[in-house]
Parts: C-alpha cells; sequence; structure tokens
C-alpha cells in the first residue's frame, strides 16, 4: 500500500483544491519544527529541557524550558522562507518581525507553541497549536508589523492544526476542506497519514471540564453539569463519563478521535477575563478543526469563529466538540 505523506497530501491539494504553493511550504515548514519539537520533548530529562525558567510570558505564566525552546524552533524554522510576513505567540508580547534581511510573504502564523506545558514534568501530552491567516494588504506600507494585521476573526483562517506529542506524535490538519490526521514515523521522519476524513460524532457519552471550578461558574454552566452529573435520572437520561488531560490538544484530540464536550468557561475569579483559553492560537485553531470535523465551537452565546478580536493575547470562554451538546449549552446561556 503506498503511503500518503503529509508532502504528498499537501502537493494533491496544490492540485485539487488550489491550495497555493507557499501556503504548503509553509506548512511543510511548520511540521518540520514540530518534528523538532517532538524529539526534544520525548528526551525529557535526558535532553535537560524539563523545568522552568525564571521568565513569566505575557500572561503572568511561569515560562517551562520547553516553552521556550520550542517558541525558538517555530520561529527559527519560519523566519527565512518568504512565506510570512510575521509571527505571533503566546510566548512573545508583541508580533514577531520578520528579519529584515529575509524576504517576506503573504501569510500570518500565530501558535501556542507548547500547550499544556505545565504537563511535562510529569510525562502527559503536550502539544503546538497553530493557525494561519493572511497579511492584509498593507497598501505599501514599510515598518514594522502591527498588532492590528492579526486581528482577524477565525473565520478568516486558511489553515489550523495542533501537533500532539502523546504516546505517538500526530499532526491534525486542516486547510479548509476536511480535517486530516498524519502520525509520525520516526524511521521515515515524515508525517504519514493514518486518518482521513475525521469526523466528531453529533452525540456524546463523554465531557471534559475542570471540576476545580465548579463554584467559580456562571448558572448556565452549573445548570448544564448538573445535568450531566445526574446522568440517567436526569433530564438527559444517559450516563456520562469524564476525562480532564488540562491540556487543551490532548483533550481536544480526544474528542476529535471519539467524540465529547470540552469545556473552559468563564467564571468568577477574575471577572474581566471571558475565560482561561486564548482565542487567536486555542480557541480559534481548535474550532476551525472542530467544525471542519462536524462538530460545534462556542463561547456560550456565540460562534468562537465569529468573534472579532480586539487583541493578540485575548482570552475566551470556550464550549467545543459534539454538536448537540455545544447547542444545548449554548442554549441555556441564551435561556
Ligand atoms: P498551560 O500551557 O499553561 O499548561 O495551560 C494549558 C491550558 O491553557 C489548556 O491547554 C488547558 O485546557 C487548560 O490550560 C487547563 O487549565 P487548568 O489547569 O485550569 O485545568
Amino acid at each position: 500500500m503506498s503511503r500518503i505523506t503529509l508532502s504528498r497530501y499537501l502537493i494533491e491539494q496544490t492540485r485539487s483544491n488550489n491550495t497555493p504553493a507557499d501556503l504548503r511550504f509553509l506548512i511543510e515548514v511548520v511540521a518540520r519544527a514540530c518534528k523538532e519539537i517532538s524529539y526534544a520533548v520525548s528526551k525529557g530529562a535526558l535532553g535537560g529541557v524539563l523545568g522552568s525558567m525564571e521568565t513569566e510570558n505575557i500572561q503572568g505564566e511561569v515560562q517551562k524550558k520547553l516553552d521556550v525552546l520550542s517558541n525558538d524552533i517555530l520561529l527559527e524554522a519560519n523566519e527565512w522562507g518568504g512565506h510570512l510576513a510575521g509571527m505571533a505567540s503566546e510566548e512573545m508580547d508583541n508580533a514577531y518581525q520578520i528579519p529584515g534581511k529575509y524576504p517576506k510573504g503573504a501569510y500570518l502564523l500565530v501558535f501556542d507553541p507548547l500547550d499544556g506545558s505545565s504537563n511535562i514534568d510529569v510525562n502527559v501530552s503536550v502539544g503546538t497549536i497553530f493557525s494561519v491567516l493572511r497579511c492584509p494588504d498593507r497598501n505599501g506600507e514599510e515598518g514594522d508589523l502591527g498588532e492590528e494585521a492579526f486581528l482577524q476573526p477565525g473565520t478568516e483562517q486558511v489553515a489550523a492544526g495542533y501537533a500532539i506529542y502523546g504516546p505517538q506524535t500526530m499532526l491534525m490538519l486542516t486547510l479548509g476542506n476536511g480535517v486530516k490526521g498524519f502520525t509520525l514515523d520516526r524511521e521515515l521522519g515524515s508525517f504519514v497519514m493514518t486518518h482521513d476524513n475525521i469526523q466528531v460524532p453529533a452525540q456524546t457519552k463523554e465531557f471534559a471540564i475542570n471540576m476545580s471550578n465548579q463554584r467559580h461558574w456562571e448558572a448556565p454552566v452549573t445548570r448544564y453539569v448538573d445535568e450531566l452529573l445526574a446522568g440517567k435520572s436526569g433530564p438527559l437520561e444517559k450516563d456520562y463519563n469524564m476525562r480532564w488531560v488540562a491540556a487543551m490538544v490532548a483533550d481536544v484530540h480526544r474528542i476529535l478521535t471519539r467524540g465529547g464536550m470540552f469545556m473552559y468557561p468563564r467564571d468568577s475569579r477574575e471577572p474581566e477575563k471571558p475565560g482561561k483559553l486564548r482565542l487567536m492560537y486555542e480557541a480559534n485553531p481548535m474550532s476551525f478543526i472542530i467544525e471542519q470535523a462536524g462538530g460545534a465551537a462556542t463561547n456560550g452565546y456565540q460562534r468562537i469563529l465569529d468573534i472579532q478580536p480586539t487583541s493578540l493575547h485575548q482570552r475566551v470562554a470556550v464550549f467545543l466538540g459534539s454538536k448537540e451538546e455545544v447547542e444545548r449549552v449554548t442554549g441555556y446561556h441564551q435561556a
């Protein structure tokens, strides 16, 4: 059986789906960077990469060594190829400028270099999440690319994906026409397509939420989770199971694989923040992937992909996964 590598898939997309060659190149470079991150993650203590730095990112979170290393790998891999006009990351306060010595391109790359990094030291799955946008026309304007260029709703994404560094390293990708899954073949050094036409079942009996925050939730979330917990004898008339990895990539990957409902609602701990997860490089790419697999994603009130971002590191409440459950909890917010 001939194997469909990521490279072959992308070339076929250029022919059949008009995927531009520079977008293909960009995805190939991101995938190569993810391979490098995967190797660093898998070395763990042997590579001296575990533990924290003495720095914090703009969110006030202590940076892990692997957060910084992964960020550097993605920047270095992508800055010279001529396909990008700029990059932005969870780990950097401002937009990253393509150095003047390199050509600039048509796209913007936004990423969370190592999602779930609090899991690294305990050897649980982590991942890289990325989103690709077109750079708006700058009308010949020279100089630094400002944050405004990135502030586009998720519907404008031309590609999104994530790599999960778990028992296997996988890359899940959408170019806006479905979701494909590729597994890293370490002997071959290539991502090979192992999951075609991924679909999230509309119904589920599994949910994911950090229950320790229950006392801080808003009423619609409390109502919904109470109903899930009530099981067969409650209004939903079925028993639900619960899973929480605390790495969005791992929780979303499970949902893409077998369905489920992922929630990180806003809560009363920090009322000024509309949630914990970041819109541009967590919620938007994951919502694009989930929708492309037939699921749904909202912030309780509206489709996540329709939200007009106002800042690079904006936070958002997230309800995503199996369509019927997302519609139910979204309905409770509107009741
Ligand atoms: P870290 O990358 O700082 O570990 O955060 C991961 C994350 O943003 C997301 O991937 C998880 O779903 C969520 O945080 C877990 O948050 P709790 O620790 O509050 O459950």
